[in-house]
């Protein structure tokens, strides 16, 4: 029999943001179902909690759940109103409690719905509210940090100048903060593992994309901000990928850091 899942989430698939959640829930024993398809394809999905692929003649403009894609997606979108209720930015991953009353939204908190839920005990979101919020300050930073990475991979092709000095700004920031914090303690909050290392892991990781992108960059006379990471920000290097290397991550992550080591 299949186990009562804690939460639901409905994404494109595969989406390190999602894999934070995932992740968290290795040690949390939080049952996690996964809807989703590849991102090409979510248009053609009703986006809902009972998300599903739609028949080709239930895809048109005049269908009452079309919307404009807002952000990453150009094109139609199939949301529906339960959806938007759920989800008022309208984003994925989009994740719901297992009735599907409450939906939660940005990955950083359903990152910490996954650590909540589940029985295995653990310290993933601290033992108390000071810590709990410690986490919390990590989680704010490093969402400053992804929301400057999604701006610019999605531009990457064709950045402005200003553009792609936010995001070395935000990356030096963001960094240097990171590799303070871990010249104190074994991990970024403290000597335990917490969900700021894991989304940690999984922000820089999809920053770290960029190297894909190299060619692209050098036609627009730039290069890549990270290619120095393990030079500029060592101990930030060696923590990313010490913890990809751990089961509990490398199942979820399998070869998507491959490559980070040579640049
Ligand atoms: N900061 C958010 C980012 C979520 C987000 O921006 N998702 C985009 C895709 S990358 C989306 O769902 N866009 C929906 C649309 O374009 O309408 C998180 O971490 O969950």
């Amino acid at each position: 029999m299949m186990k009562e899942s804690n939460l639901k989430i409905f994404s494109y698939l595969p989406n390190p943001r999602v894999w934070k959640a995932l992740i968290a829930a290795e040690f949390s024993g939080a049952e996690i179902e996964v809807v989703g398809d590849k991102p090409k394809n979510l248009g053609k999905w009703l986006w809902d909690f009972n998300a599903e692929e739609l028949p080709e003649n239930a895809r048109n403009d005049d269908s009452p759940n079309a919307r404009k894609g807002r952000r990453g997606f150009s094109g139609t979108l199939f949301k529906t109103d339960g959806f938007l209720k759920a989800h008022p930015f309208g984003t994925v991953p989009a994740a719901f409690s297992p009735d599907g009353a409450i939906g939660i939204f940005e990955s950083n908190s359903i990152l910490r719905a996954a650590a909540r839920a589940g029985a295995s005990k653990n310290s993933l979101y601290g033992d108390n509210g000071f810590q709990a919020s410690r986490i919390d300050s990590f989680l704010d930073a490093s969402l400053v940090f992804a929301r400057e990475a999604q701006v610019y991979l999605l531009s990457v092709e064709s950045l402005s100048q200003e553009n792609y000095d936010r995001m070395q700004a935000a990356y030096e920031f963001y960094l240097s903060g990171i590799e303070a914090a871990l010249g104190v303690g074994k991990y970024l909050a403290g000597d335990e593992l917490t969900i700021a290392d894991i989304s940690f892991v999984c922000d820089v990781g999809q920053f770290l994309r960029e190297r894909f992108f190299r060619e692209a960059l050098e036609k627009q006379d730039y290069q890549p901000i990270g290619g120095s990471l393990s030079q500029e920000f060592p101990k930030s290097f060696h923590h990313m990928i010490h913890l990809s290397e751990r089961a509990e991550f490398s199942k979820h992550l399998g070869n998507y850091m491959d490559g980070l080591t040579v640049n």
